[in-house]
């Protein structure tokens, strides 16, 4: 069945899509890695919403099984990427900025957090012993960013894209160039 989407800036009608690409499927969730590029936790945010996406809410430990497993496989053990858990509103309540509530699972380092030097207020992943986990660390330090699509997203997330560079390639390159400026 041909679907057709309404997209609703430019108000006109065009072709449904299935190609989510670059988010990749792992278990019943769309993911966009961004291994490339390195922003603060707020900057990796506003990444995610460019893409109609937001900083990934990990809701299971199949979830996080199924993410811990495919960064491992895909080389990426030695790097730390952003998730949407923050307790800036609150310290020590860790909230989703997807869901708006408090986050439904964690896997914390043990020992973590630790709201360490007081000044730790973002969740991201970081490899033990070659399995993620999760950690709070300063929100003002680059890492790489893992957003996740919404459930409801079926098609024409590429027509809400709020910057107009085309692709992931030359997004990248604009965010490595706003970082450059702003970190
Ligand atoms: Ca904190
Ligand atoms: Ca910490």
């Amino acid at each position: 069945m041909l679907l057709i989407c309404k997209e609703a800036f430019f108000r006109k009608f065009v072709q449904c899509s299935t190609d989510k690409d670059p988010f990749i499927k792992l278990g019943k969730k769309y993911y966009l890695i961004n291994a490339a590029v390195q922003l603060n936790w707020h900057q990796a945010f506003l990444f995610c919403r460019t893409y109609s996406s937001d900083l990934a809410t990990i809701e299971s430990e199949a979830e996080m099984n199924a993410l811990s497993f495919y960064l491992a496989k895909n080389g990426h053990s030695t790097k730390h990427f952003w998730i949407g858990a923050t307790d800036i509103a609150e310290e020590g309540k860790f909230m989703s900025y997807k869901t708006g509530r408090h986050i439904v699972y964690a896997k914390w380092t043990v020992g973590q957090p630790d709201n360490a030097g007081n000044n730790e207020d973002c969740a991201h992943l970081w490899t033990i012993n070659n399995i993620f986990e999760m950690n709070d660390w300063s929100c003002a330090d680059g890492k790489n960013i893992i957003c996740e699509l919404p459930k409801s997203a079926k098609c024409c997330w590429k027509k809400f894209q709020t910057t107009d560079l085309g692709n992931l390639q030359k997004d990248l390159q604009y965010w490595k160039s706003e970082s450059n400026q702003t970190l």
